[in-house]
C-alpha cells in the first residue's frame, strides 16, 4: 500500500477535481451508504479530461492484457453502459487503437427500446457470440455494473471482463464480501480492474496534507470498505 501514484492516476484525480467531477463533501449514494466523497463521471466531459480518461482506461486494459500473474483475456467489443459509459468506451476504443495497435469494437446500449427501424436496445457492432468487456465508471455495491452484465448477456455476448475508473473497494450488498472478489468469482480472477481505488485518493488527500478529508475517508472504509 506504499506505493506511490503513477502520474496519469495523478492527474485524473486533480484534473476530477477541476471540473467537480469528484468532490469531499457528504453524499448519499444508490446504496444508501453516506459517504465522504462522490465521483460523478457524466461531468468528466471536456476534450482534454476525455483524452485523460480514455487514455487511462487504455493503459489500463493494455497492461491487463500483458499481466503474467492474472492474464485479462483478449476481447472483440468494449460495451459502454447507456448514458454515462457511451462515451468513455467510443473514445477508449480510439485510444485502443491509436496508442495501443489494438482492434477492438464498440456498443452500448438504448435506455429505451426502438419498436420501429432496427429494433431492439442494443447499438454498435453486435455482441451476438462475442467477447465483451464492460467500461463502468464506478463500483459501490455492484448493482449497475450486474445490470450491465445482464443486457450483454441477454443479447448474447460473453462478457469476459469488467474496467472501472474507481473502484470505492467497498462490501456487497450483504454487507460482508468485497463487490469485486463476488465479480471475480464469477469471471474469473483478474478480470475486474480499475483505474483508480479508494486507497489512491487516500494517498493523494494524504500527499497534499488534506487530513480531515482523509480521517473520514478511514472512517468510510472501517465501515464498509473492503475487509483485507
Ligand atoms: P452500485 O450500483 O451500488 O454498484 O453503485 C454504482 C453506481 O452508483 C454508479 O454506476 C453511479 O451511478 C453511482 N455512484 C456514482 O456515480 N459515484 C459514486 O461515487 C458512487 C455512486 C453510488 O451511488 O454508489
Amino acid at each position: 500500500a506504499s506505493t506511490s501514484l503513477e502520474q496519469y492516476q495523478t492527474q485524473l484525480i486533480e484534473q476530477s477535481m477541476a471540473v467537480d467531477a469528484l468532490k469531499f463533501g457528504t453524499f448519499t449514494l444508490k446504496s444508501g451508504r453516506l459517504s465522504p466523497y462522490f465521483i460523478n463521471a457524466g461531468l468528466l466531459s471536456t476534450g482534454p479530461i476525455l483524452s485523460t480518461v480514455s487514455a487511462a482506461y487504455a493503459a489500463t486494459i493494455a497492461s491487463a492484457l500483458q499481466d503474467p500473474d492474472a492474464p485479462f483475456p483478449e476481447f472483440d467489443v468494449l460495451f459502454g453502459p447507456a448514458y454515462k459509459g457511451i462515451p468513455f468506451a467510443a473514445c477508449t476504443a480510439v485510444q485502443l487503437y491509436t496508442a495501443h495497435g489494438l482492434s477492438v469494437g464498440f456498443a452500448y446500449d438504448r435506455k429505451e427500446a426502438k419498436d420501429h427501424g432496427e429494433g431492439g436496445n442494443m447499438v454498435g457492432v453486435p455482441v451476438q457470440g462475442k467477447k465483451v468487456v464492460i467500461l463502468d465508471d464506478v463500483m459501490t455495491s455492484g448493482k449497475a455494473v450486474r445490470g450491465a452484465i445482464d443486457i450483454v448477456s441477454k443479447a448474447g455476448g460473453e462478457v469476459v471482463g469488467v474496467v472501472q475508473l474507481l473502484d470505492r473497494e467497498e462490501v456487497g450488498q450483504d454487507g460482508q464480501s468485497s463487490t469485486v472478489r463476488e465479480l471475480e468469482s464469477e469471471l474469473g480472477v483478474g478480470r475486474v480492474r480499475s483505474i483508480l481505488k479508494l486507497a489512491d485518493l487516500m494517498k493523494w488527500l494524504e500527499s497534499k496534507g488534506l487530513r480531515k478529508e482523509l480521517q473520514r475517508m478511514q472512517e468510510y472504509r472501517d465501515r464498509y470498505g473492503v475487509k483485507k
